[in-house]
Order: C-alpha cells, then sequence, then structure tokens
C-alpha cells in the first residue's frame, strides 16, 4: 500500500542577507513576519516598503530521508509552488517550475538511500520570469501595470483595485514523500451525475504502473462496492460507471438537502491493495438555459431541471497570503455567505483554485461554486511557454475538483473577451482568445461534460453580440459605479448580472487600525493608500453628493458611504429581482477582502462586517417586497422565491413623519412559488406629497418608498431612546424612535474592536422599537453606546449633530 510522509513543518529560508525560520507551507512574507524582518504590510503605507520582498530570490532547505516501509518508489510531491522554482535533492537537480496552480511530483528514488539528504527549493522572483516572458513574446495590453499576464501565478498577488501588491514566493501548498509499488491511482475522475429521479456515477481513473501485471480497480459508494473493473497489463486508463439506486439527490440551499456520499477508488493487483482513494460527492444535474427569447438570450442556472434566482457573490481570495487560509476560516466565510442568504459563490478569474477545503464545505452548505478560469482583466499570451503550463493546470483541477457537487460551472476567464474590445486592446500576436473559446471548452468536454462551460464573464454566447450585451447572457455592471448615480441600476434588466459593486470604507475600526494619520480623513495619506480604485475617492463623493451631499466629518463620510453603499447594492438587487426569470440573478462584487481597504466587499479585510453585509440577508430574503416605478407609475413587486406560493393581504400606506396616516389602500395577492408579481399602486395613493412616504406590508415584509433624494427629505429629529441592558456575552441594546428614524446604526466595533452587532441599518417609523444584539469577547459596558458615533441615524448626521 501506498505511503506517505509529510514534509511540511520547519525548513530554512535564506535570501537578501537574511537565513530565517520558514514554515511550510507558507510564504516568504509570512516567514519575514514572523521573524520580525519586516514590518506589517496592511500598516499604512509598508506595503511599499515592503516591496523588495517581492523582487528577491529565496532559498528553502530542509534535510529529507524516507523513514516508511521499503517501497520500489519513493515520489517527492508537491501540491504547489509558487511560482518560479528550481528544486534539487542531493545536490542533483530535479526539475523546475513555473506554475503556482499546478502540483508537481518527481521520482527520487535513486537519491534517498537512508541518510538525509538536503532538499533545495530555489524561487526565483516571479517579476523575474514574467519580464523574461514579456520580453521574449512582446508586450499584451492590461488593466494594471503590473506583468500579471506573463506568468501563472494569482494575478492580484500583483495588486487590484481592492489589494496591495505583494508578490510571494514559497512552497504554498503541502509537500511529502510516497513511497509506492508496483502501481498507483495518478488521477480519479469521479462525475456524480442526476436526472430522471436516479443518480450517475461515471469514473475514469488512470494509473501510474511500474510493472505489466493485472491491475483491478473496485468503486465503493458508502462502503459498497457499485463498480468493479480490470486493468490489464499494458493497460492504464480505466472508465466505469453505476447507476446505485440507493444514493440521494443533492440540492443546493433552499432547494432540498445536502446529501453527500463516502467514494472510495481501490487499487490492487490480486489481492493486494496497492492505493487507496477517497473523497465525498454529491448527484445533481446541472444545466443552463442560454436558449433565445424575445428579449435575446436567457441565463437562468438550473439544478435538478429546476430554475434558481441566484442570489450570489464573488469571492476574492481571502488572503493576500493565501498559505495562510484554514479550514475553519473557509467554514466560517462561507458559512458567513450562507448567512447573508447567498446561494452562489464565483471564485473570480484574478485569484486561485482554492483549497479542496473550500469546495468541501461548499458541498456541505449547499453553496453553488461557479469556478472562473485563472484569467483576469487582461490579453494574455497564447505561445509558449503559457500555453502547456495553461493547458496542465486546467487539466490538473478540472479533475481535481470533479468530485465536488458544488462547482456547477466553468467560465472561461473574467473581463477578458469583453476588455480585449472594449479597451481597444489589438496588434496583439495572440491575446487569449484561443483558450476561451478552444483550448478550455475542449478540455472540459473531455474531462467535464457534466458541468457547463462558459467561455467568460461576461459574455453574451457568441460574437453575434458584444460581450457585455444587457440582452444576451452574462453581464457585468460597473459604468453605474464608475460614471453614473445608483438609481440608473433601473435603466436596463440585464439577463444576468455576473458583477456590480458599490464602494464603502471598512469598518472604522479596520481602518483606524490600518492607518496612523492624524487627524485621519478621507484624503489624508493612509487612507489614500488603502483606497486602490481610480479615483475611488472622487467616485465615492460623486456617488455622494445627489443623495447625501457633502459630509461634515470623516464620521460622517463614513458613515453616508457605507449607507450609499447599502442603498445602492439595494437599488441594483430589488429592481433585478423584480424581473426575474427575465434577469436570471445577480452575484455581488466581492464578499470578501483580503486587507484593510475601502472596497466593494461586504466583509472588511479584518473580517468586520460592513452595513451592507447585514442588508444582504434582507435583500436575499426569500420572501420580500419592493416599492419599484414602473411607466411612470408605482407598483410593489411582490418576491417570492419560497417553494411555497405567498397569500396575503398586500397594503400600501402614506404616512408622514410624525406617524399621521394620509391614505391607505389594500389588496389581495397571491404569487406562486419561485414567482415574482408586480401589484401598480393606485395614484391617488401614490400622490406623495412634503414629508410622506409610502409604507407597504405584507406578512413580515415590508418595503418603504421615498419620493425624494434623502437629503432633500425633511427629517425629523429621530427622537432616539437608547438603553442597554448587559446579557451573557455582551448587550442587548433597545432602540426606540418617537419620529421617524432612518438607518440608525451601531457600530459594534466603536464599544470594543471585537464586538459584533447582528444587524446594520434599520428604519423604525414612529413609535417604533428595535433590539440590537450586541457580543463580544469581554464584558461590554453599555455606558458606551451612548459615546458618540456608537448609535446614530440618518436624520442626526445629515444636520451635523453628532
Ligand atoms: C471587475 C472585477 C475586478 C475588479 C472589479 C472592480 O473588473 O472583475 O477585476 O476588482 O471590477 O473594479
Amino acid at each position: 500500500m501506498i505511503s506517505k510522509q509529510d514534509l511540511g513543518g520547519a525548513w530554512t529560508l535564506r535570501g537578501a542577507d537574511h537565513e530565517l525560520p520558514a514554515t511550510v507551507p507558507g510564504c516568504v512574507h509570512t516567514d519575514l513576519l514572523a521573524a520580525g524582518a519586516i514590518p506589517d504590510p496592511f500598516l499604512d503605507d509598508n506595503e511599499t516598503t515592503v516591496g523588495w520582498v517581492g523582487r528577491a530570490d529565496w532559498a528553502y532547505r530542509r534535510d529529507i530521508a524516507w523513514d516508511g516501509p521499503a517501497h520500489e518508489r519513493v515520489d517527492l510531491v508537491f501540491d504547489g509552488l509558487d511560482t518560479v522554482a528550481a528544486v534539487a535533492l542531493g545536490g542533483t537537480p530535479l526539475g523546475a517550475t513555473r506554475n503556482m496552480h499546478r502540483g508537481y511530483r518527481y521520482d527520487v528514488t535513486a537519491l534517498l538511500d537512508g541518510s538525509p539528504q538536503p532538499l533545495d527549493v530555489l524561487f526565483t522572483s516571479a517579476y523575474t520570469e514574467a519580464e523574461r516572458v514579456r520580453e521574449l513574446l512582446g508586450e499584451r495590453a492590461n488593466a494594471y501595470p503590473e506583468p500579471f499576464n506573463f506568468i501563472r501565478k494569482m494575478a492580484c498577488s500583483f495588486g487590484w483595485d481592492w489589494g496591495p501588491t505583494l508578490v510571494t514566493a514559497g512552497i504554498w501548498r503541502p509537500v511529502r514523500l510516497e513511497g509506492w509499488s508496483v502501481a498507483r491511482l495518478a488521477t480519479v475522475r469521479p462525475l456524480a451525475t442526476w436526472s430522471d429521479g436516479a443518480g450517475r456515477l461515471d469514473l475514469t481513473i488512470e494509473a501510474e504502473r511500474l510493472h505489466d501485471v493485472p491491475l483491478s480497480v473496485r468503486v465503493l459508494l458508502d462502503g459498497r462496492e457499485v463498480a468493479r473493473g480490470e486493468l490489464p497489463p499494458g493497460d492504464s486508463r480505466l472508465s466505469l460507471s453505476a447507476n446505485p439506486d440507493f444514493v440521494r439527490q443533492w440540492a443546493p440551499i433552499g432547494y432540498g438537502s445536502q446529501p453527500l456520499h463516502d467514494l472510495t477508488v481501490e487499487l490492487s493487483t490480486g489481492d493486494v491493495l496497492l492505493d487507496r482513494w477517497q473523497r465525498r460527492t454529491g448527484f445533481r444535474g446541472v444545466s443552463i438555459d442560454r436558449g433565445p427569447d424575445a428579449a435575446g438570450s436567457r441565463f437562468v442556472i438550473e439544478i435538478n431541471g429546476e430554475p434558481v434566482l441566484v442570489k450570489g457573490v464573488n469571492w476574492i481570495p481571502d488572503d493576500i497570503f493565501p498559505a495562510r487560509m484554514t479550514r475553519a476560516r473557509y467554514e466560517l466565510r462561507l458559512r458567513e455567505a450562507v448567512a447573508a442568504g447567498v446561494n452562489l459563490i464565483r471564485v473570480w478569474g484574478g485569484g486561485i483554485y482554492e483549497d479542496r477545503a473550500f469546495y468541501e464545505v461548499c458541498d456541505e452548505l449547499g453553496l453553488l461554486v461557479w469556478q472562473d478560469f485563472l484569467f483576469a482583466c487582461a490579453d494574455y499570451p497564447e505561445e509558449e511557454p503559457l500555453f502547456s503550463e495553461v493547458v496542465a493546470e486546467a487539466r490538473e483541477n478540472v479533475t481535481r475538483l470533479a468530485p465536488h457537487p458544488s462547482l456547477i460551472t466553468w467560465s472561461g476567464n473574467n473581463e477578458n473577451l469583453w476588455l480585449h474590445g472594449a479597451m481597444g486592446w489589438s496588434d496583439e500576436a495572440s491575446w487569449g482568445e484561443r483558450y476561451y473559446l478552444e483550448t478550455l471548452p475542449a478540455i472540459v468536454a473531455d474531462l467535464d461534460p457534466s458541468r457547463p462551460y462558459q467561455a467568460g464573464s461576461p459574455w453574451s454566447g457568441s460574437w453575434d453580440h458584444l460581450p457585455n450585451d444587457t440582452g444576451h447572457g452574462t453581464f457585468h455592471s460597473w459604468e453605474v459605479w464608475n460614471r453614473e448615480d445608483y438609481l440608473n441600476y433601473r435603466d436596463s434588466a440585464p439577463r444576468f448580472v455576473a458583477e456590480f459593486g458599490w464602494q464603502a470604507p471598512p469598518a472604522w475600526t479596520t481602518l483606524r487600525d490600518a492607518v496612523s494619520d492624524d487627524p485621519m480623513l478621507p484624503d489624508s495619506p493612509g487612507v489614500l493608500h488603502h483606497q486602490k480604485a481610480e479615483d475611488g475617492n472622487g467616485k465615492l463623493a460623486r456617488g455622494l453628493a445627489p443623495h447625501f451631499g457633502t459630509p461634515s466629518s470623516t464620521e460622517a463620510w463614513h458613515y453616508l458611504t457605507q449607507l450609499n453603499q447599502v442603498r445602492a447594492i439595494r437599488a441594483g438587487v430589488e429592481h433585478w429581482r423584480s424581473y426575474w426569470p427575465h434577469t436570471g440573478g445577480s452575484i455581488l462584487w466581492q464578499l470578501n477582502d483580503l486587507w484593510p481597504v475601502t472596497s466593494w466587499a461586504a466583509i472588511d479585510g479584518a473580517g468586520r462586517y460592513k452595513p451592507l453585509y447585514f442588508e444582504l440577508a434582507s435583500l436575499h430574503a426569500a420572501r420580500g417586497l419592493t416599492v419599484q416605478p414602473r411607466d411612470g407609475g408605482l407598483v410593489v413587486a411582490v418576491l417570492n422565491d419560497s417553494p411555497a406560493g405567498w397569500a396575503g393581504r398586500l397594503a400600501v400606506h402614506r404616512r408622514t413623519t410624525g406617524g399621521e396616516l394620509r391614505a391607505a389602500w389594500a389588496v389581495p395577492v397571491e404569487v406562486a412559488a419561485r414567482q415574482v408579481t408586480l401589484v401598480e399602486i393606485p395614484r391617488d395613493v401614490t400622490a406623495i406629497g412634503d414629508g410622506e412616504f409610502l409604507v407597504a406590508e405584507l406578512d413580515q415584509a415590508r418595503a418603504l418608498w421615498f419620493a425624494v433624494p434623502d437629503k432633500d427629505f425633511p427629517h425629523p429629529d429621530a427622537a432616539l431612546t437608547v438603553t442597554a441592558d448587559p446579557v451573557p456575552g455582551g448587550l442587548d441594546v433597545l432602540i426606540r424612535a418617537d419620529g421617524l428614524a432612518r438607518d440608525v446604526l451601531l457600530q459594534a466595533d466603536r464599544i470594543h474592536p471585537e464586538a459584533v452587532a447582528d444587524r446594520g441599518f434599520l428604519t423604525l417609523l414612529p413609535g417604533e422599537s428595535a433590539t440590537v444584539r450586541v457580543r463580544g469577547p469581554v464584558e461590554l459596558d453599555p455606558a458606551l453606546v451612548k459615546a458618540p458615533w456608537v448609535v446614530t441615524d440618518l436624520a442626526t448626521v445629515l444636520a451635523g449633530d453628532e
């Protein structure tokens, strides 16, 4: 039986006149940080100070010896090397690497004689290699001034419009020795599908063999043998199928349960078990309805034959040093997504193929995964030495991720098909089109026909329409954030919004911890260093002006820009939900951050929630209401994304800020499961006077409608009464409003840096109250809820009264 010996743990790192202990898996930056040899790159502009690390070369070393049972072969196996490395054992070169997204295996049988041998992994700066390839192949256009498109490495390592430039090197995934005899399982590729009420397993294995002996393969599901096959001498590839009648259907969250089945593959010769492979898998059917209709081409994801309204978020690497990720952190972040009502997560092409733990947690949670191939925002050369790396990396990862039922689609790239034309990038020897339209679809068709392939995002389905056409396929909505007002989301009804977003700063404490500026201002140097988007602060200010005017302080800027982010995302998601199934869903840019920064994220780089995070749960609720302008009037869109019909009495009231009722109207409504109904509000109800607003209610759902921008509404003094009760684990804060109180916000991190509230902005009608639960690691002082900016509301901020 194959035997494995982990080589992780303590290594030595040398480079740039340093010699220090290294941790494997890891990277140079985290070793330097642990040794106190570099300052925290997240603080102030230290990112720039430590820039030299990414330009230096680094040497990892440790002694190794095979201490397992005697075997015919011993392999040295790297699951991931970041990125350009020369590997040598006992001074004998084993090979050179240039791709972070692949694994490497070297036969070291002859080199391990029992005595410890030095294993050296010498990393050349990724810049050196990328610039060499650029020199060789010629310049290719790129949205960022860094050469990430010339090397197969996490693109955002080189900086992004939300990320620092921290170009890593290191043994970033596990490394081990594997001893084996006769044969081993080189790849196992299970495709588990569901159709016509039954599950089906198609499985292909490839064996690496040392001898021409007969081999046999056994496939077990939940311990029961479901298939068996023979590999005669000379053969190394075998495909098997099974129709196990005892498996259950896997469904995304909101559509059923997530049964997972233990899948085991055993390779033997005669009675001798040689290798065993184990994973969990789930059975489901996936398709994307991209058919034509009167409005263009649909984009509706269907799981087990049922259309799924996508309530998605885009995912970037959760750590700029991805080796720091742990299963616990993946689990935390993905559970946070689910708690925000998310049912799909898109792994964006400027990051990585995530660790197995990521997909396993998604399998368990019923969170659908859309996986980009790793190309983003640039023209990419199709020539060597890149082409064969792309093929190898794609084949390896399509195979590696095959067992995961959560993974439902492969997508060729992020924005490259779009930007090439839209930015006028041309006159280049090649730019990547061949990858997206030929190479990758062929690999997916060959290795994983169970999952739909998309050429990229956005993509209209063919060159007949521009890639970012609202009428066809997927759409990225960026004009609105970059140049327009968020209400312009209402100007079109795209078929599927795969990216849209609005910036806001991180939680106050996150910003304060990252910046030593005194005073800290929206445009003081440290704050600006933690804003990477082109004219980001200008866009924040221009987005704010028509709704909230000019903030009176840094604290007001922070509150209002966070509120504007919420307003913008609400405008988009409610509008698109009201168009379901014409609009197949939306994927927010972006769930997470990887350092403290002003960005589009809902959860900031320190893991604190922006108010947007809480808003997502309400925007994604199975049942909800929204008032929308339609055809010169107003409608209530009754949104029912639940598996049951929704019937009741929809009431719309026109009220004043003091609580007076000016008009009332009600109507019975009935909305079928997974449907939306638009109910027109009579004009006499929508005749909204100064200081008036509409309240629409159905069961527990409520929607408000204000006819004028926030800054023009005559907000009364909210007259808040705030009382904090100590309870085990924190405080229950009761907030009562005598008048209309819009956008009351309790910033828990201002009570204690680790305190967390259970809600973001809340609006109270006159006489209403709400309890915000604040929990922290230590006893929290109830008096602190009265401190400035802990509890505030829109009227107070607009009046400059804090
Ligand atoms: C799109 C994304 C990212 C980027 C975001 C915000 O281009 O694909 O590349 O961070 O917009 O600008």
